[in-house]
């Protein structure tokens, strides 16, 4: 048994059912073997413990009750004690032995299921659009992907197999049982339709409680998220005592919930077992009576009052395995919520041209409005840029900058107008090309808990030498800032190393989009907040990472964006302005000349200021 045999990555989609038993049964796939050669195993040992209560009858008729004259093999008592003894080890050898090896295989299926199911949901989730992501709460995605994984995981461990060890003891001992005497057999089950029913009310109740503690466990866990992510705002307002009080409303919520899941649940053992306690001494009577009247042996029935326990434990353990299933079952459905969303095709679109784009890119009469908004965020707009060449985009915060440029590497899908690159359709080209083309540095830079050489290099696909990722840090100015840190290029980013400010991580990104060395750039910077010295360090990197290539560059400074070919000012999603800074600066009363002569008054301003502290 080892997992080399199975490619750990399944595709899960195909294990949808609206019959939540027929999907987990789907995710057993090629595991299904094993879990019934682990049933198989039970069934052994239980057929060892039953072969047991027979060899107690053999032992009390023959050697207990009877006249020890007639020993087989010609063997004499303590031989035949001595066999005996030896007889029982055996079985409890083979009951244990079975029992172990059925557990080994209920191990590795289960582990091995979850982990398949692990890497699709990574792996999936991964692949989902833009808009799932931005709509669906961060903790509750957590939720899914660990504790519902895990219900799963004891689903498979425990009842998947469960079901059949359940069956299988009933039936052997059933059959066992009849062998020893059919009235007393079906008397000893008369509680069965009852003990049905009593199990089918609760599960019910069970499933409908434990899916509402899920629900609240998620919303614990996206208000714990959403805390730790944003704790600065919290402490910035001062603001935690209402975010405490909030996280201790859900949390008794919580508690509430599970408190009434666990009451349940543990309402059903006891009642159970009331039913069950007197269906076993009713049985016990009936077969004192039988043995009595010399119907049955006091072997046979020193036998029934074994085997009838091991009648009773499986249908005892059968209705909790039943109401325990309900946990795997909501589990199944929370996960196939995830499972159901469709993809991000990378690859729907025909064009992939083997080389690299020339950068030519036309806007028709675009508009584009988000599918969870309700109003235009775009509307027909309309410009053109040669390759090589640097637009610009200036307008105040909300004006539609970040969702525009965001509209090329097809983050999001367009409704009306069209798109040219390099004379092709936008949506013609493979979301894959489009991404290896397009460099972004984001409005908010984000690096992963990775050393900084790692984060350089993230995502080249290739291996970057040492000084490949040197010559880039350089030039986007951030080489002198890294070797400045304790292990330089080696030290981490993040909780265990070192925190980047806004500039420090906005270079770092620079740096990787020299490497990547994309034939469009997109430069979304609205972090006018660093000081002189920086911002004419980022200047200077960002105008080595334009040359050549065709650049959109969103920034709230006209000193920034005067030099572009083709300035665009939005407002309200609409193009207001369009041209050079030459051709825009005369139009009096306009926003962009506004723009200009507010900046200008307060950087001579600034520069009086300066010289007087001098
Ligand atoms: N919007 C939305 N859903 C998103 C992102 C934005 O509904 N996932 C809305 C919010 C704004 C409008 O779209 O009303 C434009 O948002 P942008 O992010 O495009 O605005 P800017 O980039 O121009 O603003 P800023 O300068 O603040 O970055
Ligand atoms: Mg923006």
């Amino acid at each position: 048994m080892n997992l080399t045999n199975f490619s750990t990555y399944y595709d899960f989609r195909s294990t949808l059912h609206t019959n939540r038993l027929v999907g987990l049964w789907r995710m057993m796939a090629d595991f299904r073997p094993y879990y019934l050669l682990a049933a198989i195993s039970l069934a052994v040992s239980a057929m060892a413990k039953t072969a047991g209560f027979f060899l107690l009858r053999y032992f009390a008729d023959n050697v207990l009750a009877g006249t020890g004259s007639s020993l087989p093999f010609s063997l004499n008592l303590t031989q035949f004690l001595i066999a005996i003894a030896l007889g029982f080890m055996g079985l409890a050898l083979v009951e244990g032995g079975f029992a172990y090896f059925s557990g080994r295989l209920a191990a590795f299926t289960a582990e091995g299921v979850t982990r398949r199911l692990r890497n699709f949901l990574f792996d999936h989730i991964q692949r989902l659009n833009f808009s799932y992501h931005s709509k669906t709460k961060t903790g509750d995605l957590i939720e899914r992907c660990t504790s519902d994984v895990d219900a799963l995981r004891r689903f498979f461990s425990q009842q998947a197999i469960g079901v059949g060890r359940i069956i299988l003891l009933f039936v052997v001992n059933f059959i066992a049982l009849l062998s020893l005497h059919t009235g007393l057999a079906w008397f000893s089950i008369i509680s069965l339709p009852f003990i049905l029913l009593i199990t089918v009310w609760f599960f019910k109740q069970i499933t409908k409680r434990y899916e509402d503690y899920q629900e609240q466990e998620a919303v614990l866990s996206t208000t714990l998220q959403e805390n730790l992510t944003g704790v600065r705002v919290v402490k910035a307002f001062a603001n935690q005592n209402y975010e405490i009080g909030k996280f201790e409303k859900d949390n008794l919520e919580k508690f509430r919930r599970g408190k009434l899941l666990l009451i349940t649940h543990s309402l059903y053992w006891p009642l159970s077992q009331f039913v069950l306690g007197i269906q076993l001494l009713a049985g016990y009577i009936f077969g004192a009576l039988l043995t009595i009247n010399a119907e049955i042996t006091v072997g046979t029935y020193l036998a029934y009052s074994g085997m009838v326990i091991w009648l009773l434990w499986p249908i005892q353990n059968l209705g909790r395995l039943i109401v325990d299933t309900s946990a795997g079952m909501v589990s199944y459905t929370r996960i196939m919520a995830i499972t159901k969303q469709i993809r991000e095709p990378l690859s729907d679109g025909k064009v992939s041209p083997a080389g690299p784009l020339k950068g030519e890119i036309v806007f028709e009469d675009v508009s584009f409005k988000y599918s969870d908004g309700s109003a235009e965020v775009l509307n027909s707009i309309s410009f053109k840029v040669k390759p090589g060449q640097t637009v610009a985009l200036l307008g105040s915060t909300g004006s539609g900058k970040t969702s525009l440029v965001n509209l090329l590497p097809r983050f999001h899908e367009y409704s009306n107008g069209k798109i040219m690159l390099d004379g092709v359709d936008l949506k013609d080209y493979s979301r894959k090309y489009l991404r290896r083309q397009i460099g972004i540095v984001e409005q908010e830079p984000f690096l992963f808990s990775r050393s900084i050489r790692e984060n350089i290099s993230y995502g080249l696909g290739r291996d970057i030498r040492g000084d490949e990722i040197e010559a880039a840090a350089k030039a986007a100015a951030i080489h002198e800032d890294i070797i400045s840190f304790p292990d330089g290029y080696s030290t981490l980013v993040g909780e265990r190393g070192v925190t980047l400010s806004g500039g420090q991580k906005q270079r770092v990104t620079i740096a990787r989009i020299l490497l990547k060395n994309p034939r469009i750039l997109i430069f979304d910077d609205s972090t006018s907040s660093v000081d002189m010295d920086t911002e004419a360090e980022i200047r200077a990197a960002l105008n080595r990472l334009m040359e050549g290539r065709t650049t959109f560059i969103i920034a709230h400074r006209i000193q920034t964006v005067m030099n572009a070919d083709l300035i665009l000012v939005l407002n309200k999603g609409n193009i207001v302005q369009k041209g050079s800074h030459k051709e825009l600066i005369v139009q009096k009363d306009s926003i962009y000349r506004q723009m200009f002569d507010i900046q200008t008054r307060i950087d001579e301003e600034l520069e009086i200021e300066v010289s007087q502290a001098k």
